[in-house]
């Protein structure tokens, strides 16, 4: 682990210094007591004893509020007076130092980008907004855009429905079919979600003390942190790129179960193939995310082929899609990033972005199919499968998103998946025969097109072995950790 900076170090050892002196001295107040054998004080002694262990089995959260001073201004408006209690600086400088090794706590705020960033934005939120205008009216069709037909052009918004006017069929044929985003209005307007997954619910109401990652350290290992931590986190960093939570156990933690009665699978989403292998056994699939002003996802495409649906209950996500087959190292900034630049959506969004599409711009025919818009809250994008893409926490946010492999990206899924989780696509193939046998048709014909046959070597089952204990001894540490 990465030693903290001089400062950080002073400011800890201060702390505990404290902290340990304050216990020593009430112990030797004991002894003191004792050795008197004084009934009377011996009695006080217990009944002071008795007061403290009744204070200790106060609820930590009562505890916690008296150290946060902060004041509830509206739901998501929890405003912190005072940078929040030491402990949740503790907690949130151990997870940063996990999650990004490479730099010293004061690197967090090194761009500034706490002083910039709103300026910035406002400006952006303007062009996009004209961007979004221009394509609603219809300037430019995703057809021309993405080349089908000429006349591309560098940059356009999403595609904008609510859902009362789209139906099951015409969102597949419109949009999942041609493998085409779309943001689609009014989805979650009757989630008990928008009530429950306020910031101000999440930190003080029954989720609280939800363990979340928010983090990853460099051996894969989840950094956790409670809600309750996280958000008052949210309210007080200046850091140029936030921790961000994103986390897909959330469902499976028994003070979380209720979380999945909070929202339902919009109706365009509802099929889910992978579910066939069972809960323990297929990749994860659904991600509460709550992100400060700042944080974000950087470029990346979806595993497995998957397509998504996000659904954004606050704040605001702006988002950038390159359609499939667009180069990494061009999406991903790597030709564009430049010396001292980090590899952090905000920087992404900032700096990297621009150049790409400053150098898009010069192309005689820009090749990129770069879609550039804002989510509101209240609104769910379809990602389709294959898609690049990128989103920037304009605002403290809070989302829920789904991965699914449906009957239509099932040829694109199922080519993903045999190569890279080989041993649960045939078990996949296995209920696939059993309950959807055109679907594992198809399969049987795509193997066969590919010569693709499931050969697994002892070497390949002991891997595996190996990974599932490596799996299992993590998740157990991991919970350890949170005790
Ligand atoms: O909201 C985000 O930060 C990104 C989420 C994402 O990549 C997705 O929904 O696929
Ligand atoms: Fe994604």
């Amino acid at each position: 682990m990465l030693s903290r900076t001089p400062q950080n170090v002073k400011v800890l050892i201060e702390e505990t210094k404290q902290s340990s002196q304050g216990v020593k001295a009430e112990e030797k107040e004991e002894e003191d007591d004792k050795s008197e054998k004084e009934g009377q004080k011996a009695k006080k002694v217990k009944k002071e004893k008795k007061a403290k262990k009744e204070k200790e089995s106060r609820s930590e959260s009562e505890q916690d509020q008296k150290h946060a001073s902060f004041a509830v201004v509206d739901d998501d408006h929890l405003y912190v007076t005072k940078y929040s209690s030491s402990k949740v600086n503790d907690i949130m400088d151990s997870a940063k130092l996990k999650h990004r090794t490479s730099l010293k706590l004061h690197d967090w705020q090194r761009y500034g980008y706490y002083s910039t960033f709103r300026e910035w934005r406002d400006k952006d939120t303007r062009e996009m907004e004209k961007l979004d205008r221009r394509h609603q009216r219809g300037d430019t069709s995703y057809a021309q855009h993405i080349g089908v037909e000429k006349q591309a052009k560098l940059v356009i918004g999403c595609d904008r429905v609510h859902c009362d006017d789209l139906s099951i069929e015409q969102f597949v044929e419109k949009y999942e079919k041609p493998y085409l985003p779309v943001m689609i209005s009014g989805l979650a307007d009757k989630w008990p979600a928008i009530k429950n997954w306020t910031l101000t619910q999440l930190s003080q109401g029954p989720y609280r003390d939800l363990p979340m990652k928010c983090g990853e350290d460099d051996e894969g290992y989840s950094i956790k942190t409670k809600l309750k931590y996280f958000v008052q986190y949210l309210h007080s960093n200046r850091d140029d790129s936030p921790l961000y939570v994103f986390d897909s156990g959330f469902g499976e933690r028994e003070e979380g179960k209720d979380m999945l009665t909070d929202y339902e699978k919009p109706k365009y989403f509802t099929d889910d193939l992978f579910s066939l292998v069972g809960e323990k056994r297929r990749p994860p699939y659904r991600w509460m995310l709550v992100g400060p002003e700042r944080s974000g996802t950087n470029v990346h495409r979806d595993p497995l082929g998957t397509s998504a649906w996000n659904t954004l209950l606050r704040g605001k996500k702006r988002w950038v899609m390159f359609k499939p087959g667009c180069p990494a190292d061009l999406v991903e900034g790597d030709l564009h990033r430049q010396k001292g630049e980090d590899n952090e959506a905000a920087t992404y969004f900032t700096k990297v972005l621009p150049r790409i599409r400053a150098d898009e711009e010069k192309k005689a025919t820009p090749d990129l199919g770069m879609i550039e818009c804002i989510q509101y809250p209240g609104e769910t994008i379809f990602v389709p499968g294959g898609w690049w893409h990128a989103v920037l926490n304009l605002e403290d946010t809070v989302a829920v998103t789904q991965n699914f492999a449906s009957r239509t990206n099932f040829p694109v899924v199922w080519k993903k998946t045999r190569k890279g989780r080989k041993h649960m696509a045939k078990r996949w193939l296995d209920k696939l025969e059993e309950e959807w046998p055109d679907l594992a048709a198809t399969a049987h014909r795509l193997n066969k097109e590919d010569s693709f046959e499931f050969i697994f070597s002892d070497k390949s089952k002991k891997k595996k072995k190996d990974k599932d204990a490596k799996k299992k001894k993590k998740k157990k540490e991991s919970m350890m950790s949170m005790k």
